[in-house]
């Protein structure tokens, strides 16, 4: 029987994040996705002028027409929300449909590159922290980190620094803690893990792209997600998840002529989908 998750976030029509990216990789991967839109946007927030429709009235019925129908998710896994409401709507979301056996997966999705994202404030950042204490997993960047921990945000460090976030982002609650965006070298990057209850780590790095894009965090968090509940283990996860994102920025990085919004992880689909059934 496979597996059902249900993601937790907006839908960017155009612009591939969220869930225009997390439903066709997760489902690739041979998990059923469920969705909850939490807000329609013309375009993801990089582009001027985008339109937003707010759901957040939504999730409340959904999630009770869920229950009533006894439906129930291997793991729930949230990315960008858009209020304080909506963050306390998915506290209660993880209240209901929480069990012994399931997983949940927070991507604290509101920052980069020492800032926060245009819609956010250091509120917003501590009501989103406060999301992360009844998650699983949690797949912070360093400035989400940063935001949530209170320690200085850096682009230059080592490794002791590094575990200090990692510390500090495991008293929050969850069980395993994985930052991203992680690098020693500069020609290199990837995550390091810490599991807050053996106090063993886990790290691993692929060769950087000179580059960035939007939305390759939402590719990353679903490639977890979805190997995980393939049930691979956490550092096979993440390397899975690291080499495909790697893989999919150098393809777009590469070849003349793709948009400018977001990375073509279509074309990278087919490698992701014989690895995860290897
Ligand atoms: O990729 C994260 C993301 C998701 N959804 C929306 C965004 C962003 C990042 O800016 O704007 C609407």
């Amino acid at each position: 029987m496979i597996k059902r998750i249900v993601t937790i976030q907006d839908i960017s029509c155009v612009g591939k994040c969220s869930l225009t990216v997390a439903l066709p990789i997760i489902s690739a991967m041979g998990v059923e996705t469920a969705i909850l839109p939490t807000a329609v946007l013309s375009t993801h927030t990089m582009f001027q002028g985008f339109t937003c429709k707010d759901l957040t009235d939504q999730i409340a019925p959904i999630a009770q027409h869920w229950k009533n129908e006894n439906i129930a998710f291997d793991a729930i896994y949230t990315g960008y929300l858009g209020s304080f409401e909506q963050i306390s709507l998915v506290s209660k979301f993880f209240d209901d449909f929480k069990t012994k056996d399931n997983l949940i997966v927070v991507d604290p999705v509101m920052a980069d590159n020492g800032k926060l994202y245009p819609a956010f404030d250091e509120a917003y950042a501590k009501e989103n922290t406060k999301l992360c204490s009844k998650a699983d997993l949690i797949v912070p960047n360093l400035t989400e980190a940063s935001f949530m921990t209170g320690l200085p945000y850096k682009t230059e460090y080592d490794r002791s620094y590094i575990m200090d976030m990692l510390k500090a982002l495991s008293q929050l609650g969850p069980k395993y803690v994985v930052l991203t965006g992680v690098s020693f070298r500069p020609d290199q990057i990837g995550v390091m893990g810490l599991n807050s209850e053996t106090g063993e780590t886990f790290e691993y790095y692929t060769d950087r792209v000179p580059t960035s894009y939007h939305g390759t965090g939402d590719i990353f968090s679903s490639v977890v997600v979805g190997a995980l509940t393939r049930g691979k283990t956490l550092s096979d996860a993440f390397r899975i998840a690291c080499d495909y994102t790697k893989e999919t920025i150098e393809y777009t990085y590469k070849t003349p002529g793709t948009n400018a919004y977001g990375v073509d992880f279509e074309v990278t689909l087919p490698k992701l989908v014989e690895r995860i059934n290897n």
